[in-house]
């Protein structure tokens, strides 16, 4: 009998390479999407499979972590060996503009489906992984930042996260569950979401290369950040659930880097040094040097500007994360470096929208999103 899971969030981006490892393996992945008025399965539809076929290891349901009888139902159904409660509105800035929802589904949700577990009389049973988040430290205690650091959140974001953390703690100690938090640093991909700053960027540069796009407008380009692979840190979940003993974890690479240098990094995937003049909001980054004869702009051109509407109210400024424990522990360390990380989703953004630049030759109209 192949092992039964429940990714919440399979439609994100941790959710769908954690799909694709839990299929090499063997599982039958049950996924929870939400309704929405367009398709929103982009990212796993290349492992969709066709609900007419009767043999099938993907199986999407409806739900969302705001409503507690679906997920009962679902569970009910399912009587999953893992869950991973991937689901979140996972925007930082975005938890300031709608932090009452962010406590409902990010914070309460998670208590939803431990309930959910623990009224169904599966605590014995099903394991539990909740996706939690280097953004618990936010006001930097100490560097760098392990399972022992005390907390800090900065947001409604981080200060939903911290009760998710708490109340799957507590479940673990309360009911003898097995429930652990993956407490992992930022993890990007050519998958991430288009709002997140790294694939901001890597899309920002992509287009400028291509000559669809002027300026790319940033907040605190200060900020620094531990930035790993989603890839790699998907298998730390997985091996989270595997331990005899359910055990919080960091898992991070060890190293931190700040946004503007993420910036510097992604052009020159494109051939191009970029220099920065100025400071916080009047900070201009233009164009030091151009090695790549496609390049569509000169020397001395402005690329890169600061727009304040994407400073935070409160910021979390160093994230530096420890990951010995899962090295020890889980044999888990990552594989990409940032660097192999930038080429490929800069490469990838490329790709993405070599479409665009198609249409634009044959005269058609390329409409922008911004944020
Ligand atoms: P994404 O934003 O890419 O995906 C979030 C997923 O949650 C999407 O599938 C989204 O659905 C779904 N979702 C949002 N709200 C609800 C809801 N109310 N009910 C059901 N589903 C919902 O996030 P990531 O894949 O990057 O992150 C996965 C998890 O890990 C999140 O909980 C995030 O907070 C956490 N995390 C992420 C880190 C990172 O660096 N990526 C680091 C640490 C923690 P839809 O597609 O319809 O929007
Ligand atoms: P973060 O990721 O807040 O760390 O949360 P994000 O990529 O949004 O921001 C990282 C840093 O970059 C700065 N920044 C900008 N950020 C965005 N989004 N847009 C900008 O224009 C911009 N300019 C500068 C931010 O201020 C910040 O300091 C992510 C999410 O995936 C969370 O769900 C997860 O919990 C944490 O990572 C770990």
């Amino acid at each position: 009998m192949s092992k039964k899971a429940i990714i919440t969030g399979i439609t994100g981006q941790d959710g769908a390479y954690l799909t694709e490892l839990l299929l090499s393996k063997g599982y039958e992945v049950h996924g929870i999407k939400r309704r929405a008025s367009q398709f929103n399965t982009d990212r796993i539809d290349h492992l969709y499979q066709d609900p007419h076929v009767s043999e099938r290891n993907l199986i999407l349901h409806y739900g969302d972590l705001t409503d507690s009888t679906n997920l009962v139902r679902i569970v009910q159904e399912v009587q999953p060996d893992e869950i991973y409660n991937l689901a979140a509105m996972s925007h930082v800035k975005v938890s300031f503009d709608m932090p009452e929802y962010a406590a409902d589904a990010d914070g309460i949700g998670t208590t939803r489906l431990l309930e959910a577990i623990r009224l169904l009389g599966l605590t014995d049973k099903t394991r539990f992984y909740q996706a939690s988040t280097s953004e618990l430290y936010g006001l930097v205690q100490e560097v760098p930042q392990s399972e022992t650091t005390p907390f800090y959140p900065r947001s409604p974001y981080a200060v939903a996260k911290l009760y998710a953390y708490w109340i799957t703690v507590n479940y673990r100690e309360a009911y003898g569950m097995y429930a652990c938090n993956g407490i992992l640093f930022n993890h990007e991909s050519p998958l991430r979401g288009e709002t997140f700053v790294t694939r901001k960027i890597t899309r920002a540069v992509a287009k400028i290369s291509m000559g669809l796009q002027d300026k790319l407008y940033l907040g605190n380009m200060d900020a620094q950040r531990d930035w790993g692979h989603a890839k790699d840190y998907v298998e730390g979940m997985w091996r989270i659930l595997q331990q005899d003993e359910p055990e919080d974890f960091v898992l991070a690479t060890g190293v931190t880097t700040r946004v503007r240098d993420f910036v510097r990094m992604s052009f020159r995937e494109v051939g191009v040094e970029l220099e920065f003049k100025g400071k916080d909001a009047e900070e201009i980054g233009y164009i030091a040097e151009v090695h790549n004869e496609d390049f569509p702009l000169a020397v001395g051109t402005e690329v890169v500007a600061v727009d304040p509407r994407y400073f935070r109210p409160t910021e979390v400024e160093l994230l530096l994360g420890d990951p010995t424990k899962a090295q020890e522990k889980l044999g888990w360390k990552h594989t990409y470096d940032l660097a192999a990380m930038c080429s490929e989703m800069v490469r990838a953004d490329i790709k993405l929208f070599r479409r665009d630049q198609l249409l634009k030759r044959e005269g058609f109209e390329i409409r922008n999103q911004y944020e």
